[in-house]
């Protein structure tokens, strides 16, 4: 292990260690343990306590009832690999060297685990890591690798502390269990921190064997964005490739493929398909039949055709977080049971957001609130008021800096962002001298979904966004007065010194971060671009 350097040691204090009047003895006193259930593209609108309509969610909200709803985190780069590197470092892409998820994580840095297990943490990762390279700082870890690392709903694969097995089981249940083991096993003389990770509910969508149809009679409100046609929007909304009436596959995502087709063997399901039990494949063929004959009537056609799609995304992405709610209810429970809920901190979170067909979209990566914006509750009954909510704006790279602050451990002057703690513990007020607004910088592309580069700054009321490379266009929106980001302001005369304003406050930010430099940008960029392009080329 390396050793760390004086400023990030612990002092006495901090560390609980308090000497007993004998002078002799040390005592630890309680730090908390500190769980990060983080999922995979779960999003505020399909979390019942975020005033969700589309599915009740009871576990995330007792979170909430008992500790803090947090509406205003931001991703600062919404895609998986990049924003848990933003986490672990508590720096931004262009710092972490992680801008897009064909990139592999330079695991030598610093990271927030490293310096908690440095300072008498038991640490652990469980479950989704997509790094690429091993994990470290991490006491036990057992990640998913199946499918380049996105991993498998079934029986899916790990890498364990250096060796490669296969679980059986619903994904979220089997890293439900590999967590209720850690903490089980843990050293009890020590406080630990957890990463436990989900995959659900990440593409392609597939429920556990319990939830398979369950929503098959539910008809899902519509979001009035649906059939978004981008007037006065960039060409960024209308070149890119993440729609549900274009880029949806009918196998892939509808599962519109009998048992015979799919075992047929010439398509994507087969490999997804046969690693299920026998009795879930024939429980998911009677699921999926209706859906495939009444694609096959051939009466859905237009507008009715996409609405069509977009409820069964609904049913398949919604019954895979049925599984996550479950899971935190058993964690709550096993916590209670060994008397250990009230000494530790929850966070549920999601990697980022994403869109449930506002715009007409599936997928995240665009700096709109859908996905930029990230679930954050919050339970730490010691300091944290029950049922309360914040609106401060924070980022992904202020969660590192906050658990350090809970731990007693000194921040790094090297990590961007900052610790929130003072926001939880003051009821979720906005402290004197807040930084107020969320950086973003997304990268991948050319790319899966083509989705362009673009960077910007969200304010408490207002959103700048660059679209800075193929193409060189800006868009602003108010936030408040249009939280569905309609109505493109940019060129708005009567919007003028705002643009004005938030120009000088952006690039005054892209300064404070170190985020200018576009040869270095480009440097770090190509590196992930390359190898996106060659698997492409390699598949064609
Ligand atoms: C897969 C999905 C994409 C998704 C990326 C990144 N395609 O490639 O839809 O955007 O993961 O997601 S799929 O056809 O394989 O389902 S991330 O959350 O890991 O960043
Ligand atoms: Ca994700």
């Amino acid at each position: 292990m390396k050793q760390i350097r004086t400023i990030y040691a612990l002092p006495l204090a901090a560390a609980g260690l308090v000497a007993c009047s004998g002078g002799k003895a040390v005592q630890e006193q309680k730090r908390p343990n500190i769980i990060f259930i983080m999922t995979d593209d779960h999003t505020t609108q399909a979390i019942s306590c975020y005033g969700g309509r589309l599915m009740q969610t009871p576990n995330m909200d007792r979170l909430a009832a008992e500790g803090m709803r947090m509406d205003n985190v931001y991703a600062t780069n919404a895609l998986s690999g990049p924003s848990r590197a933003c986490i672990l470092t508590g720096k931004l892409s262009h710092e972490n060297g992680f801008t897009d998820n064909a990139c592999v994580f330079n695991g030598d840095q610093l990271t927030f685990p490293k310096l908690l297990q440095q300072n008498g943490y038991q640490t652990a990762v469980i479950g989704k890591w997509h790094l690429i390279s091993e994990p470290q700082g991490f006491d036990f870890w057992s990640v998913l690798s199946g499918q380049e690392e996105q991993g498998d709903y079934y029986d899916p694969d790990f890498h364990e502390m250096g060796r490669e097995i296969q679980e059986k089981g619903y994904v979220t249940d089997v890293i439900t269990d590999k967590a209720l083991r850690f903490i089980d096993g843990r050293d009890k003389d020590k406080p630990f921190f957890m990463m436990f990770h989900h995959k659900a509910p990440h593409r392609n969508w597939m429920p556990a064997p319990r939830h398979l149809g369950i929503f098959n009679d539910t008809t899902f409100p519509v979001p009035e964005t649906l059939f978004d046609e981008f007037e006065g929007r960039g060409d960024a909304s209308k070149e890119q490739d993440m729609s549900i009436a274009n880029t949806f596959q009918n196998e892939w995502d509808l599962k519109l493929l009998t048992r015979e087709e799919i075992l047929a063997g010439d398509n994507r399901l087969y490999k997804v398909y046969t690693r299920m039990p026998e009795e879930v494949q024939r429980k998911w063929d009677e699921v999926y039949a209706p859906r495939i004959a009444e694609y096959r009537s051939g009466k859905l056609q237009g507008r009715e055709m996409v609405e069509w799609k977009y409820q069964q995304y609904m049913r398949d992405y919604l019954a895979t977080v049925l599984s996550v709610d479950e899971s935190i209810g058993r964690l709550m429970d096993h916590l209670e049971e060994i008397g250990e809920l009230d000494n530790t901190i929850i966070v549920y979170t999601s990697d980022q957001g994403f869109f449930l067909g506002e715009h007409g979209w599936f997928d995240k990566r665009f700096m709109y609130e859908e996905c930029q914006r990230m679930p954050f509750l919050i339970r730490y009954p010691k300091t944290i008021k029950a049922g309360t909510a914040s609106n401060a704006i924070c980022m992904n790279i202020d969660f590192g800096p906050t658990f350090l602050d809970f731990a007693g451990i000194e921040v790094p002057e090297e990590m961007q962002g900052q610790s929130f703690k003072a926001v939880l513990e003051n009821e979720g007020r906005v402290p004197e001298g807040w930084r107020n607004l969320a950086y973003y910088h997304y990268y991948e592309y050319p790319a899966e979904h083509m989705v362009k580069r673009h960077y910007g700054i969200r304010t408490p009321e207002y959103k700048l966004i660059h679209f800075y490379n193929d193409i060189d266009q800006w868009e602003l929106y108010d936030e408040v007065n249009d939280p569905d980001e309609m109505k493109n302001l940019y060129d708005d005369p009567a919007y003028a010194q705002v643009r004005e304003e938030l120009t000088v406050l952006l690039r005054a930010t892209q300064e404070k971060y170190g985020d200018t430099d576009p040869d270095e940008k480009e440097k770090v960029l190509f590196q992930g671009d390359r190898r996106f392009l060659d698997r492409l080329n390699k598949k064609k």
